[in-house]
């Protein structure tokens, strides 16, 4: 980015995203072998349908990633929040984890654009939890209190780094060499830390759940899988299977049908080994592994309604009637129109609690303690609005929103 040039935040956060996947391929070399299967299955869908761009032009879907980061404290989440904002990622949706099986200690919420234009041009997201280190069914006073001081000591997001993101979110734009500062901060706020990893600290995390040991253990936060999105889920996961790559056993979210793709479908590779540094209890520090990241990809459809969404959680998804126009008309899933009247899907752009619990319980090292005799905390979707400082805003409310505007002819 040269001098003079000014850099809005729409072309922030697809520099963002193109920084972060440089940084993830670097540092988890199957992701880029799953970003080249994808690129390989957009490629040959797009010549062999005539319908591959429904979902999105293949430019969007190329340039497709979300990420996972997971957080510690709120005022990490309000920090990375004023991060994304500069990004024009703001949080959608509320998942609480906790009700999973198996439960993971955390509550999320996902950093996204929100407007269609936004989406198009660039539609980065970031699933982001928060570690609930009060929720007494995962954790006893005592290890609240460490926790707490532990992740109380720590600084995610040098001070720099949040400034820049402030001054974008009020003036809307940064001077090219301010843009290419806040990416080096922000890039390098989401690697991989080689500081060492208190061993007995670690494992007793561990015990409870290996999250919070990934959150809770160590000095730093990372990117946890950056995933890109590909048009057919099912020929990826063979392909991956053809090159040798080991796919955790399904595809999850709905299966396949003769009808329109709905919400979403993703699989993934279980966490490889990676080189990490440990300082034993003697104060020697060696080089061990872990395995934490993984790799993930991901197949969107059409975003269900409130109703299409209950049907779908009671009666999957071969209840559903095979066509675009019964789905509008029976209220089931979002559309807009076109110019000439025509139906168009518009894309789930959110996540699935049971996927998003599937993936992380197909990544644990062990299944954790969970007391469930004992009562969670109450941290639910206004709480995290709270914590957040901004508004959290409702995945329906935006479809909904969308469906009106493109029908009313603006
Ligand atoms: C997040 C898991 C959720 C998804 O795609 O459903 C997620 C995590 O592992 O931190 O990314
Ligand atoms: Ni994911």
């Amino acid at each position: 980015m040269s001098d003079g040039v000014v850099v809005s935040s729409t072309r922030l956060r697809a520099e963002l995203a193109r920084s972060l996947s440089d940084l993830y391929g670097a540092e988890v070399p199957a992701y880029t072998t799953l970003v080249e299967v994808s690129g390989e299955v957009n490629t040959d869908v797009l010549a062999a349908r005539d319908d591959a761009e429904r979902f999105g032009t293949i430019e969007r879907v190329t340039a497709e990633r979300h990420g996972a980061i997971r957080l510690g404290t709120p005022d990490e989440l309000a920090q990375v929040a004023r991060v994304f904002g500069a990004c024009g990622m703001y949080p959608v949706g509320f998942y609480d984890l906790r009700e999973a099986t198996p439960a993971v200690p955390v509550v999320s919420t996902a950093f996204r654009p929100l407007a269609r234009e936004e989406l198009a041009d660039n539609p980065f997201r970031v699933f982001t939890s928060l570690l609930v280190v009060d929720d007494r069914r995962f954790f006893d006073a005592a290890l609240e209190a460490e926790l707490r001081e532990f992740l109380g000591a720590r600084t995610l997001f040098p001070a720099e780094l949040l400034a820049l993101a402030d001054l974008m979110e009020d003036q809307h734009e940064l001077s090219a060499s301010q843009a290419g500062r806040f990416l080096e901060l922000a890039t390098a706020s989401f690697a991989l830390s080689p500081e060492p990893v208190d061993r007995v600290w670690y494992e007793r995390l561990e015990q409870v759940s290996s999250v919070a040991a990934d959150i809770g253990g160590v000095a730093s936060t990372h990117i946890n899988h950056l995933t890109p999105r590909v048009l057919d889920i099912d020929d990826l996961y063979a392909r991956m299977g053809d090159r040798g790559i080991e796919m955790i056993d399904r595809i999850q979210g709905p299966p396949r049908t003769d009808g329109p793709d709905v919400l979403l479908r993703q699989t993934s590779f279980r966490a490889l080994a990676e080189p990490r540094t440990f300082r034993e209890p003697d104060g020697s520090i060696v080089v061990d592994s872990l395995r934490v990241r993984f790799g993930e990809v991901e197949a969107r459809g059409v975003a269900l309604t409130p109703k299409g969404r209950e049907l779908y959680d009671a009666a999957g998804i071969d209840a559903f009637p095979t066509t675009d126009e019964q789905l509008d008309a029976l209220d089931l899933a979002y559309y807009g129109r076109d110019a000439s009247g025509r139906l168009v899907p518009i894309v789930y752009e959110d996540f699935l609690p049971a996927s998003a619990a599937g993936i992380f319980a197909s990544n644990l090292t062990g299944d954790g303690a969970m007391d469930a005799t004992r009562t969670g905390a109450t941290c639910d979707a206004s709480w995290l609005q709270d914590v957040l400082g901004r508004e959290l805003h409702d995945p329906y409310d935006l479809y909904a929103a969308e469906r009106t505007s493109s029908r009313s002819g603006h």
